[in-house]
């Protein structure tokens, strides 16, 4: 039978059963916004909320995709089972990701049968992570990955957005940027629990580490954590290992704080009322589209110049009366 006929039901079973061609096929269902969706999610969720998220941002070039493939090849050695999700600024009218990441990452990791690496279109929401990448992520949970690294381009929104999706956030920097670094010293504190110095190899990296050590001394503390550096050469598979140490003491941190559970808390918080509120704009558009009252409110201030405030305080009590119907009134 072709996975595309499949009901939802039976990919859930197969990807608790460990098949990675079900992952794939309700990654791509989840990504699409498929109608399945909420069907699925629900068959997800007791399955999940075991993986711990990490987001690697930073500017284009910084060396994150190497990072994280070598990265995610450690972790693998440990026998810990790791899933990608690298976040790509697509265009909108293509919503295609760049595939050279993808393939990067794969030839580094060279274990393609353990890592599973899944590329995202942004689909331009927000500049940032899309909705679908929290559902990836939870898809991904619950197929039994321990870690899950998002990789997202440092662009403002996307930034902010990988905070409210990771457990730790991972900022890479890199030499090469120059000037640039002074201005991005201001943002990184803000949202690294981690900062990577990559491409520790190239000239004034020394320089800039001890500045940026600096700046981490004084930074703002995150909830009793303070941010600290790692200085990496991704390339050759330098501080990979100390990177790791890091993100584990941040992890214990978080744990034994009682942190992860706030942090998970607010994600949780924030993806309901997304929920919530688009299940009101459905209702709202039905209302709209069907209620006679509507009309007719309408027709009262194109008609009698009714006061259109006044009149949508009126229209939203026939809407509530109309939700408590069970959108039938
Ligand atoms: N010299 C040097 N180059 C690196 C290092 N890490 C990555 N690169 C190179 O930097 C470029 C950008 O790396 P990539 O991982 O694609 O960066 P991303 O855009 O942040 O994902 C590639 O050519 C990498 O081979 C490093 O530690 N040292
Ligand atoms: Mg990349």
């Amino acid at each position: 039978m072709k996975s595309e006929q499949k009901s939802s039901a039976d990919l859930v079973k197969e990807l608790l059963g460990g098949s990675v061609r079900a992952a794939a096929r309700l990654i791509t269902l989840v990504e699409q916004n498929d109608s399945k969706v909420p069907e699925i999610m629900r068959q997800i969720y007791p399955h999940s909320g075991n993986a711990y998220v990490i987001g690697f941002t930073g500017a284009p070039g910084a060396g994150k995709s190497t990072l994280v493939g070598k990265l995610a090849k450690l972790l693998d050695q440990k026998g810990k089972k790791v899933a990608i999700i690298a976040v790509d600024p697509s265009s909108p009218f293509t919503g295609g990701a760049l595939l050279g990441d993808r393939i990067r990452m794969m030839e580094d990791v060279g274990v393609k049968k353990n890592v599973f690496i899944r590329s995202l279109g942004s689909r331009g929401e927000m500049g940032g992570l899309s909705e679908a990448t929290y559902r990836v992520a939870n898809v991904l949970d619950a197929f039994g990955k321990e870690y899950i690294f998002v990789e997202t381009v440092g662009t403002g929104q996307a930034e902010v957005e990988v905070t409210k999706l990771a457990d730790s956030v991972v900022v890479v920097l890199s030499p090469g940027m120059g000037d640039e670094i002074q201005t991005l010293k201001a943002g990184t504190m803000e949202i690294g629990d981690i900062v990577v110095l990559n491409k520790a190899d190239q000239n004034g990296a020394d320089a800039i580490a001890s500045s940026l050590q600096t700046a981490l001394h004084w930074a703002v503390k995150h909830d009793t954590w303070t941010p600290t550096l790692v200085k990496t050469i991704a390339l050759k598979e330098e501080g990979i290992e100390e990177l790791w140490e890091k993100i584990e003491l941040h992890k214990d941190h978080l744990v034994n704080s009682g942190q992860l559970r706030i942090r998970r808390e607010k994600r949780i918080r924030i993806e309901i009322c997304k929920l919530m509120k688009d299940k009101i704009l459905r209702y709202l558009n039905k209302f709209t589209g069907e209620s006679p009252v509507f009309e007719q409110g309408i027709k009262e201030i194109s008609i009698e110049n009714k006061n259109p405030c006044q009149q949508s305080e009126v229209l939203l009590e026939s809407f509530l009366s109309y939700l408590k119907q069970g959108g039938q009134g």
